[in-house]
């Protein structure tokens, strides 16, 4: 069977890149629609190198469509999912609109792909990218070693912010080299050279959201709200690809040799830990433009008696967001297959 498919956000950052995965996997396509704002209706994108074009959201009938995969932003996927559901469409959503609702499945498919299947309103989420990489390698340590704690800092590239983040990251690298004057605007201070310690806006405990979503979506993802996490959020001058040095406190103690060999039959990841120069993934090396979840910097805490350490990095925009989005819509396709 083939799906009528549409993707919101088509001329994103993440949606060009859903465009292009969906391609590269062949997804069983029978009409794709590309949509966007009237801004770029009228404009093409490009599918498995045919120009589509691209149409305004706001007159767009949802009628006919089997799945549709949102990232234009909370606001739009608050204002359209619920019209494409009922529309008869299963909405697959990476923005945070519905994340933290009790009705509205978040899943990882390497991780909980079994809670897709309850969505009484037709929309599952797409979970944030740090949280995303994050679970995809520590889901199986988890389930085996049962997790306590985790302490995560984030290094967070600019793509995460779409378009317009990767444009400011270079147009002020450019201008610094050039000893030009800079004027922030898609990020509060000088974004090139320099490292930002907030991501999304600042909330009453002191956290920033960006850090607050590892705390709830790691909770709802793994169906534990006990495990107890310590996030720090911070924006630093890469192009594509997440990192995290992740600290965890395990239930039972698990050894390096352990990890390693868990993390190197769990899918999704892959170890690239040598102790050595180079022998460690990065996101310029190893994560932009691939799709595992790289992990590697294992050791033991030396603090704590049942802590391991982890350096996980990936793809913020494949795994992160578009590629994930993508495996929700073949596990959605195969059971209505
Ligand atoms: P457009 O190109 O028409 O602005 P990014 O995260 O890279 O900034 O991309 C955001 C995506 O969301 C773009 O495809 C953008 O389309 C789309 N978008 C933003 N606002 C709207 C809206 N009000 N209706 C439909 N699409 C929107
Ligand atoms: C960032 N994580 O790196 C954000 C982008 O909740 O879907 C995605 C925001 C979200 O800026």
């Amino acid at each position: 069977r083939r799906f009528n498919v549409a993707v919101v956000g088509a001329t994103g950052a993440v949606g060009e890149t859903m465009l292009n995965i969906l391609a590269e996997r062949d997804f069983p396509i029978g009409t794709l629609h590309a949509l966007a704002s009237e801004r770029s209706a009228g404009g093409t994108v490009e599918y498995k190198g045919e120009k589509i074009a691209v149409q305004d959201l706001a007159t767009f009938d949802p009628k006919g469509v089997d799945i549709a995969l949102f990232s234009a932003g909370g606001s739009v996927s608050k204002e359209y999912a619920p019209k494409f559901a009922a529309a008869g469409a299963v909405v697959i959503d990476n923005s945070s609109a519905f994340r933290y609702d009790d009705d509205v499945p978040l899943v990882v498919s390497e991780v909980n792909p079994e809670a897709l299947k309850d969505r009484p309103r037709g929309i599952v989420a797409n979970p944030n990218c740090s949280t995303m990489q994050m679970l995809v390698a520590l889901g199986p340590i988890h389930r085996q070693y049962g997790i306590e704690r985790i302490n995560v800092a984030t290094y967070q590239s600019v793509s995460g912010g779409g378009r317009s983040a990767l444009e400011e990251l270079g147009k002020q690298t450019g201008q610094l080299l050039n000893f030009q004057e800079i004027d922030p605007q898609r990020f509060p201070v000088q974004i090139a050279f320099n490292l930002i310690p907030h991501i999304d806006d600042f909330q009453d405990n002191g956290f920033t959201k960006e850090e607050m979503k590892l705390v709830w979506e790691t909770q709802k993802i793994l169906g534990d709200a006990s495990i107890k996490v310590n996030p720090t959020a911070v924006r630093v001058p890469v192009f594509y690809g997440h990192s995290e040095a992740v600290a965890i406190e395990t239930r039972e103690k698990i050894t390096v040799e352990a990890a390693r060999e868990l993390l190197s039959r769990s899918p999704g990841v892959e170890v690239v830990d040598e102790r050595k120069a180079g022998g460690y993934p990065t996101p310029v090396t190893h994560a932009s433009g691939n799709d595992a979840v790289y992990v590697g910097r294992i050791r033991e805490d030396f603090s704590h008696p049942r802590g391991l350490n982890l350096w996980i990095v990936s793809d913020n925009i494949r795994k992160g967001a578009a590629l994930n989005a993508v495996q929700l819509a073949e596990l959605v396709a195969a059971e209505q297959g």
